[in-house]
């Protein structure tokens, strides 16, 4: 799948705001700082059409990017420590509207960061996944951080935890994995 002639399509702050969908979806869920805007430019070719930061909360709202007939769609992070109760509860309102709204989500990429291990908001958000029968796939992110050891030490953790679930190790740095998850996007949107 080739997806560099992406576009910017829209952000989205509130449930009423979020348009009705038919065209293929794939999104990208997980812990704020976690990499999901650093993939999504990866897998784009691009530098920054999606927002990066080093402070985590940057992406605060629900941001659409369109390629070939398809929408990578970035969802704000979670487990933000600093996020206020007003706050956390417009990402809820959100994040349920986006997910129960009449939508044609194909896959949804759940990131991890390969280095740790899943904590009680990525457990969550998995169920969550699976309460929805939303598709998921696991997107270990930072690998470029571990030595060859540790990755196969992490690879056997997150692939025994998701036993069923492709996981796929991927650099935002170095490239690793694009190929793999492009091929995975091609598969769930046939
Ligand atoms: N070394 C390394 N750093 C990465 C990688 N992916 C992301 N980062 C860094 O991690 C930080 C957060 O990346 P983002 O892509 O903004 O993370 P996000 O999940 O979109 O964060 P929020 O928008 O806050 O939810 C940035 O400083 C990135 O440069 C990676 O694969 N390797
Ligand atoms: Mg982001």
């Amino acid at each position: 799948m080739n997806l560099n002639n992406a576009e910017f399509f829209a952000c989205f702050g509130t449930p009423e705001q979020l348009p009705e969908n038919d065209l293929p979806e794939i999104c990208f869920s997980g812990r704020s700082n976690v990499g999901k805007s650093s993939l999504i430019n990866k897998l784009l070719g691009r530098k920054a059409i999606a927002r990066v930061s080093s402070t985590p909360g940057k992406t605060t709202t629900i941001n659409f990017f369109k390629a070939a007939d398809i929408y990578l769609v970035d969802l704000p992070g979670y487990g933000y420590a600093k996020v206020t109760p007003k706050e956390r509860m417009r990402w809820d309102s959100l994040m349920n509207a986006y997910f129960s709204g009449r939508r044609n989500i194909k896959l949804c990429f759940q990131l991890l960061d390969a280095r740790r291990t899943l904590s009680g908001d990525d457990e969550r958000m998995v169920n969550f996944l699976i309460s929805r029968n939303i598709p998921f796939a696991v997107v270990l992110t930072k690998c470029d951080k571990l030595n060859k050891t540790e990755l196969a030490e992490k690879m056997n953790y997150w692939q025994a935890l998701f036993e069923n679930t492709p996981v796929f190790p991927f650099s935002a740095l170095k490239g690793t994995g694009k190929e793999e998850i492009l091929n995975a996007i091609d598969s769930y949107i046939e």
